[in-house]
């Protein structure tokens, strides 16, 4: 991985705009609000301006809300102002690309939510650009930054579960099972790109770079789509309808550069599952399991112990032993959801602080989405094709 260097001279105070005031929009704001103080950041942070598709009346109660200094309502003005250092895009896939690149013409840092494109294509000139601007750029992976991930990152570092064998991630929602769920823009592919294969198997794509080390080689995979049209206007189910043209369900086997195997699904119907995120890793020495829903828990089974001792750990990641110490609250408290998007943010200042590398940045995310793209021409040629 080619690594740059930066010519970003350590700063006192960064000054922060964000793109975006949905979901990924309060993440964010709730992180740049309280990274600095709730972990060790060697740098200020400033709020400076919030930009969003709203009324201005709708988005300065939402900056008087989160601490936004001012607001604005054309992306390409913020992304423009002197006052700023770091642009923060929490927008729709499709906006990606021109808002990034338009960010690092102008030097700013950049964090981009995930999947970083819409396509592959486009990632590469984003991945490319950031390089060439010479500044700090994140891709919001943010599960990396729960410290049971970060634990088993390093258990495999320190050859805990020695030669990986298999990986086996699910990743299942079911927040669109009822059929009178009305479009959004995330059913549309030329807002989303796609639909659960770009949404959350990206997740599980990027965390198992993350804690293995390992890289995807090829994948044969199968993209389904189980309700083809939606409600316009959820009121009025027996309204007009629009067609729903990404994946619902995604899943595919793969290949690594070590020979392992693994097999991957991506789900929004799977009813009861709410935010399933799980991985599983199974190695020559032990294997060790992560499920988001019990996220402060790393579960690591080690065949080296004598056979009557050998069992699942259930080991509560939140001791100062382990990464990120389990957050700023004292041992056996456990962080939340916010939290990893709180770490990742905080990791992201500090290394724009100090000039330092920083991951998961454009690169990851590039990375990723050779997955998802060689998922997707698979599933359109029904092949095994190479990453
Ligand atoms: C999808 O519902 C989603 O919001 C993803 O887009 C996020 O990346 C994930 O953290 C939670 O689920």
């Amino acid at each position: 991985m080619m690594t740059e260097k930066s010519n970003v001279s350590a700063r006192k105070t960064i000054r922060v705009g964000l793109i975006g005031h949905q979901f990924m929009g309060i993440a964010h704001s709730n992180a740049f609000r309280n990274a600095a103080a709730m972990y060790p950041v060697p740098c200020k942070v400033e709020m400076t301006a919030v930009c969003a598709q709203d009324t201005p009346e709708n988005l300065q109660a939402f900056a008087d809300k989160f601490g936004w200094q001012s607001i604005e309502t054309d992306w390409q003005k913020l992304v423009a102002r002197k006052d700023i250092d770091l642009i923060s895009v929490a927008a729709p896939g499709f906006l990606h690309k021109p808002i990034v690149l338009e960010a690092l013409k102008h030097g700013k840092h950049v964090l981009c939510e995930k999947p970083l494109a819409n396509n592959l294509a486009d990632a590469a000139e984003m991945a490319a650009a950031a390089l060439k601007a010479g500044v700090r750029h994140c891709c919001g992976y943010s599960y990396r930054s729960t410290p049971a991930q970060a634990l088993a990152q390093r258990f495999v570092q320190e050859g805990k579960i020695g030669r990986i064998y298999q990986v086996h991630a699910r990743y299942a929602q079911d927040w669109i099972v009822d059929p009178n769920f009305a479009m959004v823009w995330r059913f549309d592919k030329a807002k989303a790109g796609s639909g659960s294969l770009g949404d959350i198997c990206a997740h599980s794509i990027d965390a198992t770079r993350f804690i293995t080390g390992l890289e995807f080689t090829e994948v044969i995979g199968n993209l389904v789509t189980l309700i083809g049209e939606r409600p316009l206007d959820g009121k009025n189910p027996n309204g007009p309808k629009g067609k729903v043209t990404v994946d619902d369900v995604a899943q595919f086997l793969c290949r690594f550069n070590n020979g392992a195997t693994g097999c991957f699904e991506a789900t929004r119907f799977a009813t009861g599952r709410k935010n399933h995120n799980c991985i599983e890793i199974n190695g020559e020495k032990g294997s060790l399991y992560w499920d988001f829903e019990e996220q402060n828990y790393l579960y690591y089974y080690d065949r080296t112990r004598p056979a009557p001792e050998q069992g699942f750990s259930k080991i509560n990641a939140t001791q100062d032993a382990h990464p990120y110490g389990g957050g700023p609250w004292p041992v056996g408290h456990g962080i939340g959801y916010g939290d990893t998007f709180m770490i990742e943010i905080a990791n992201f200042l500090t290394a724009i602080a100090k000039g330092e590398e920083f991951h998961p940045d454009f690169n990851d995310g590039l990375a990723a989405q050779k997955v998802l793209d060689a998922v997707e021409r698979s599933a359109n040629e029904r092949k095994w094709v190479r990453v």
